[in-house]
């Protein structure tokens, strides 16, 4: 079945006793034992819970992928997989991340003793130079938050392979709808799923997703023994958000083009990232390994910081605000917002720069956010 059909019925039989279309939220902590050790697949539902179990599958179906599992965000999902090392190994991640990202592997990965390498995202050759007999894991996004760079998976997953390393791709920029990184090579798929896999801007969650048994089962017992799942309610949310993915996804990305197009043009704009641009550096590896280019453009503006507040004040429809991916377009200041837990040198050397701001371009009508971009800009 094509992907919108599984984004609506995967996971989704009606229910058995009553009918209902929709998955019920099975608000119950636990469930009733006819004997010991006798139960019907559910024992307490921090270990598994029916509207989580529809997510999951539906997860895993949305990716090409065997296994999903939903936790209660990004984050919690992102502490999970980094559960599968051992104090000693070694991470090398790209280095232009979710500032969270980075926050947790500097200040909480860290103490367990596991390092973190960083290697520019454009360089695949460095990252070979970095591995060590004791790399584990390489960790990237791609497209990266927030400078939309594209990093080569096929490449970056037979590199992984010849090394026995575990390679996690955050999906969370391209959604599934444009990109599966597991069919092109990854092990594991991390997403925020606050951002277009809910896609209303009302629920924290996150999700992984993987094709390997083994890791399966090690994540899923993480799962359960740190605990971090999302409640019932947050997982239909969710799910609800995933059945309309790829109608948001296609109005998402024809937003962003047309506004692409017109900021790139725009006296006020130096800089111009959105990879759906024939002028993006890797505009081209984008469209061999994505199906779409996805809603999210970072831009510099002509000037500093003074020029930045000047055009976050004027905004009105894109709203300032944290996150993306939600169907009303958002105005982001990484250096002080998402990427404020870097280091002012570290953001400055990754590219993050004073100028820098981020949209995400919501479905709005495209005329009337160019509107307001012009009304900011001008
Ligand atoms: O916020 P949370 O659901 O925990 O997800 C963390 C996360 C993970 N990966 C990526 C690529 C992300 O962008 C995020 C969260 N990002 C934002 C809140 C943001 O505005 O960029």
């Amino acid at each position: 079945m094509q992907f919108e059909t599984r984004a609506i019925h995967e996971g989704q039989q009606p229910d058995p006793q009553t009918g209902a279309v929709i998955v019920p939220i099975y608000l119950t902590s636990t469930y009733q034992q006819e004997a010991i050790g006798q139960h019907k697949g559910y024992e307490y539902s921090r270990t598994g819970n029916p509207t989580r179990n529809a997510l999951e599958q539906s997860l895993a179906s949305i990716e090409n992928g065997k296994f999903g599992l939903a936790f209660a965000s990004g984050l919690a999902a992102t502490t999970t997989v980094l559960s599968l090392l051992k104090t000693g190994d070694h991470i090398v991640a790209g280095d232009d991340l979710y500032g969270g990202t980075y926050r947790l592997l500097e200040k909480v990965v860290n103490n367990w003793g596991v390092k973190t390498t960083y290697i520019d995202i454009d360089n695949i050759p460095e990252f070979e130079t970095a591995i060590q007999p004791n790399t584990k894991l390489i960790w990237i996004e791609t497209p990266t938050n927030p400078l939309l760079k594209i990093i080569d998976i096929v490449s970056l997953a037979n590199l992984a392979r010849k090394n026995n390393i575990i390679l996690v791709v955050d999906n969370t920029f391209a959604s599934p709808y444009f990109q599966k990184p597991l069919e092109l090579g990854a092990d594991i798929v991390v997403h925020s799923t606050t951002k277009y896999l809910g896609g209303h801007s009302d629920v924290i969650g996150g999700a992984v997703v993987t094709s390997n048994e083994q890791l399966y089962t090690e994540l899923k017992f993480y799962q359960n023994a740190i605990g971090a799942v999302p409640s019932p309610f947050d997982s239909w949310l969710v799910l609800r958000g995933i059945k309309t993915l790829a109608v948001r996804m296609r109005e998402h990305e024809k937003n962003a083009l047309f506004l692409a197009e017109f900021l790139a043009k725009h006296p006020k704009v130096e800089k111009i990232y959105y990879p759906g641009l024939p002028s993006h550096e890797q505009h081209q590896l984008a469209k061999e390994q994505m199906s779409g280019f996805g809603g999210m453009i970072s831009l510099e503006l002509k000037g500093g910081f003074a020029e930045v507040e000047r055009f976050a004040s004027r905004i009105q429809l894109f709203l300032l605000a944290e996150s993306l991916g939600g169907v009303e377009s958002l105005l982001c200041y990484p250096a002080k917002m998402t990427h404020g837990s870097l280091p002012p040198t570290e953001r400055l050397k990754r590219g993050i720069k004073d100028n820098l701001v981020r949209l995400s371009v919501g479905i709005e009508h495209s005329l009337d956010l160019q509107a307001d971009l012009e009304n900011a800009l001008s």
